[in-house]
């Protein structure tokens, strides 16, 4: 658990280079292929407490940390892994974690829903809903008193729409034109409810309307969109003019969590969601564009599969969270 003394954000890549497409293509495939293999093993019993994943989030958790830079930081929720590897995190650190091994990003202490992984910028997971909005507000007020030009995206599901603090933190940071990013990934319910049951009013982009936050409703199956919609909110931020709202419209294509059945969903509406896959779409854009080729994308699967499959296979042989050092940062 290392704690590390926070540079300066360079401006970085997004406003400098044309977008790195085949590079968010990669990690939408390693974000897959790594919740592919977290789904196995919390199946066969390896995973220690509830785990959610985020397949089908993938253009979502990528396209809006594309468009950060490196000192720039987020703050994730429950469904968390898909940032966390967007923002660097190793493979292997991050599934050890998951599993309660030593070597875990937090010592194996975290397990998937409150693991922090500062050295890549990253506030951390949260099992309370809207958890992360705070924090990310907080730490851009801290940047703002540092003189720092860090930009800070928090990430939360429908479910925090109508969470006090999201409002609360929505206004200040409009107060203060604090360098927050609001992005919501809406993925149409909440555990196992559905938002129109649950949420009022015509439209949740006027959530952040209401503050003078300018806000906007996107695709978020389409990673290009996601990216260039966030790139403007960030450059909106860095340049001290403070926050952005933006509802990116998603679909997990699991269930709330690992075991659920799903009979919420209908399988209309299910059929459609998976023929907006975000990958396919992604893969077949740049083949169209010359940007790679189907072969080269086949061979990419095979080293990311390859990749993960390695992780699983030392994860698994990796000691346990030692219980004798249980009581090791733990502070008071
Ligand atoms: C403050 C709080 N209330 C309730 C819960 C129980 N809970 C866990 S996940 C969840 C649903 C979250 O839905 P959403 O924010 O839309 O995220 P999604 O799971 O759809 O990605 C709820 C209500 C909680 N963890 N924290």
């Amino acid at each position: 658990m290392k704690q590390t003394t926070r540079k300066a954000a360079a401006p970085g890549r997004p406003e400098k280079y044309p977008p790195d497409w085949l590079g968010m293509h990669r990690m939408m495939l390693l974000i897959r292929h790594f919740e592919e293999s977290v789904r196995s093993l919390a199946t066969a019993g390896a995973v220690p407490g509830l785990v959610h994943l985020c397949a089908g989030q993938e253009a979502t958790n990528v396209g809006v940390i594309a468009a950060l830079a490196k000192g720039d930081m987020i703050a994730s929720h429950h469904r968390g892994h898909g940032h966390c590897l967007a923002k660097g995190a190793n493979v292997f650190s991050l599934l050890a974690e998951i599993l309660g091994k030593d070597a875990g990003l937090c010592g194996g202490r975290s397990g998937s829903m409150h693991f922090i992984d500062l050295d890549n910028g990253n506030l951390g997971t949260n099992g309370i809903v809207g958890g992360g909005i705070p924090l990310a507000a907080g730490a851009a007020l801290a940047a703002r008193a540092r003189g720092g030009n860090e930009v800070f995206v928090c990430f939360f599901g429908d479910g925090a729409l109508n969470q006090g603090l999201l409002h609360e933190c929505m206004n200040m940071t409009a107060i203060w034109n604090l360098p927050v990013v609001f992005v919501c990934e809406n993925n149409g319910f909440g555990e196992f409810t559905a938002i129109d049951d649950v949420t009022a009013g015509p439209s949740i982009v006027a959530r952040g309307e209401v503050f003078g936050i300018p806000s906007k409703m996107i695709d978020g199956m389409d990673v290009r969109t996601v990216f260039t919609t966030t790139q403007r909110a960030v450059a909106r931020a860095r340049a001290g003019k403070g926050p952005s709202f933006i509802v990116c419209n998603t679909w997990r294509f699991g269930g709330h969590h690992v075991g659920d059945k799903q009979d919420y969903k209908m399988d209309a509406e299910t059929k459609r969601w998976l023929a907006r896959d975000p990958i396919p779409k992604s893969g077949k854009r740049l083949i169209a564009e010359g940007l790679t080729t189907a072969a080269k994308l086949k061979t990419l699967e095979a080293q990311i599969t390859t990749q993960v499959r390695d992780a699983v296979d030392r994860v698994r042989n990796a000691p346990e969270a030692a219980a004798t050092r249980l009581a090791e940062h733990v502070y008071g």
